[in-house]
């Protein structure tokens, strides 16, 4: 993968002051929530440094010098997937060279080392399988469950959860059946949904890049009766391919009207008042308190946290394509901090960011979170390595201090841990 070899159609990035920027810079001073026009202009600024300068600000209201990391462990159970969609380079069908499908035993024995090594989540995604039915993936949940009882289990993008609600005919309808299979998983061990499966709300997009695969619309229901049941999810948006800087903006703008309305469902239960709306990233002196319901006091779900993914072209169908370069990932990010001012936290995929670059999203890009210590990862993969992709608590934490900023483990619901070894419990203390 090579930078482009004309480049003059992307924005210079300068330092200085772009006229441009100062309505925006107002709205973020005061805690007003930005429109797509301004998403657009912050894409447009030459100005990179202010559009990051002001990411950081809002990350400093909600997080102050806190950078969030997990011990985890990622397990991709097979990447046999009915699906050929042309941006992915993980799927295989059945009898291609390096077709993989773990069976339950495998995953229990991966459920166990990952105990053993003091993980708190693991996160569990695969290829759509052809052949497996709906009880593989709840007896899956429960081996991980009984091997590993204090792991929280994130598992299944919603991509996978409308497969499953296909294959086992639960339900009256598609949404019923979302909800039936989303209540039995639960049953089995399911703590919450990862990201994954979004890529670009957008149909043209869609049609192009991921045709076969589920609709935004279709991605939304399942996150929404996941909200509705009480279980917390994350967003990512998949850029930098066929898709355009306004379709990544009308892409958050997409998830921040679904977050509004999960916090606004959870505070009509709770009888809290938000006829000022919730915009998260606001100055101090708008909160009284928490920034956000604690898990504990929540029985609804949100979204947790955005994770912006740049796309690796590498052996996939649009290897033509170069992906993004490292400043459009930083503007990628800080624009989503800026623009989703009701989701909590902004994660940097290292994995796919790159440590150093997730270094300098926290430092000035408005991340607060990079992910973990991953240990396996097959959906994309450095040029020379396998799946074997894995990064140390300490190479966690001198990224982090590098960046100015304090560690901090949380578990999987952002909740700081205090760990002693591969022995940890939930920091009530700090909550
Ligand atoms: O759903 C696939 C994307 C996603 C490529 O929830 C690609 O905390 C880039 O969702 N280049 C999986 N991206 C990863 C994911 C995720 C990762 C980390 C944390 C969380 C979370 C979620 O990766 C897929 C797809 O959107 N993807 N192929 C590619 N070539």
């Amino acid at each position: 993968m090579g930078m482009p070899p004309n480049t003059l159609d992307l924005p210079v990035a300068r330092q200085g002051c772009d006229a441009a920027l100062d309505r925006i810079r107002a709205k973020v001073e005061s805690g007003e929530r930005l429109s797509i026009e301004d998403g657009l202009t912050l894409y447009e600024t030459p100005d990179l440094w202010s559009v990051c300068e002001m990411a950081d600000l809002v990350r400093r209201r909600m997080h102050a010098d806190v950078a969030w990391y997990n011990v985890n462990r990622h397990l991709n159970y097979t990447n046999i997937c009915a699906l050929s969609c042309n941006f992915c380079a993980f799927a295989r069908k059945r009898g291609d060279e390096g077709a993989y499908e773990h069976t339950i035993e495998d995953v229990r024995n991966e459920a166990r080392s990952a105990a053993e090594s003091g993980a708190t989540e693991m996160h569990v995604v695969g290829g759509l399988h052809p052949w497996h039915s709906f009880d593989f993936y709840t007896e899956m949940l429960r081996a991980i469950r009984e091997e590993a009882p204090s792991i929280h289990i994130k598992a299944f993008t919603a991509v996978e959860i409308v497969h499953l609600a296909r294959i086992s005919k639960r339900g009256r309808d598609g949404a019923d059946g979302i909800r039936t299979v989303l209540t039995e998983l639960r049953e089995a061990g399911l703590g919450s949904l990862p990201g994954g499966g979004a890529e670009v709300f957008d149909d043209r997009v869609h049609d192009e890049a991921f045709k076969g695969k589920i609709r935004g619309d279709a991605w939304m229901d399942v996150h929404r009766i996941a909200h509705e049941l009480g279980i917390h999810t994350n967003a990512t948006m998949l850029y930098g391919h066929i898709e355009g800087r306004e379709e990544r903006v009308r892409h958050m703008e997409i998830l921040r009207g679904q977050q509004d309305a999960a916090l606004q469902d959870w505070a009509d239960s709770e009888g809290i008042d938000t006829t000022q709306g919730v915009v998260l990233t606001g100055p101090d002196e708008l909160y009284k308190g928490n920034r956000m319901p604690t898990v504990e006091t929540c029985e609804r779900g949100y979204y947790q946290t955005c994770i912006p993914l740049p796309f690796i072209p590498d052996d996939s169908d649009l290897e033509h394509l170069y992906g993004p370069s490292g400043l459009e990932n930083l503007r990628t990010v800080a624009i989503g901090r800026l623009m989703l001012d009701n989701i909590p936290h902004m994660k940097a995929f290292w994995i796919m960011q790159t440590l150093p670059l997730s270094q300098l999203m926290l430092q000035m890009g408005g991340a607060d979170d990079i992910d973990g210590t991953v240990v396996w990862y097959d959906i994309t993969k450095v040029e020379g390595c396998g799946t074997h992709q894995e990064t140390t608590v300490s190479d966690l934490h001198r990224t982090i201090r590098e960046a100015g900023l304090r560690p901090m483990e949380r578990d999987t619901l952002y909740r700081p841990v205090l760990r002693n070894g591969a022995e940890w419990t939930v920091d009530k203390a700090i909550q």
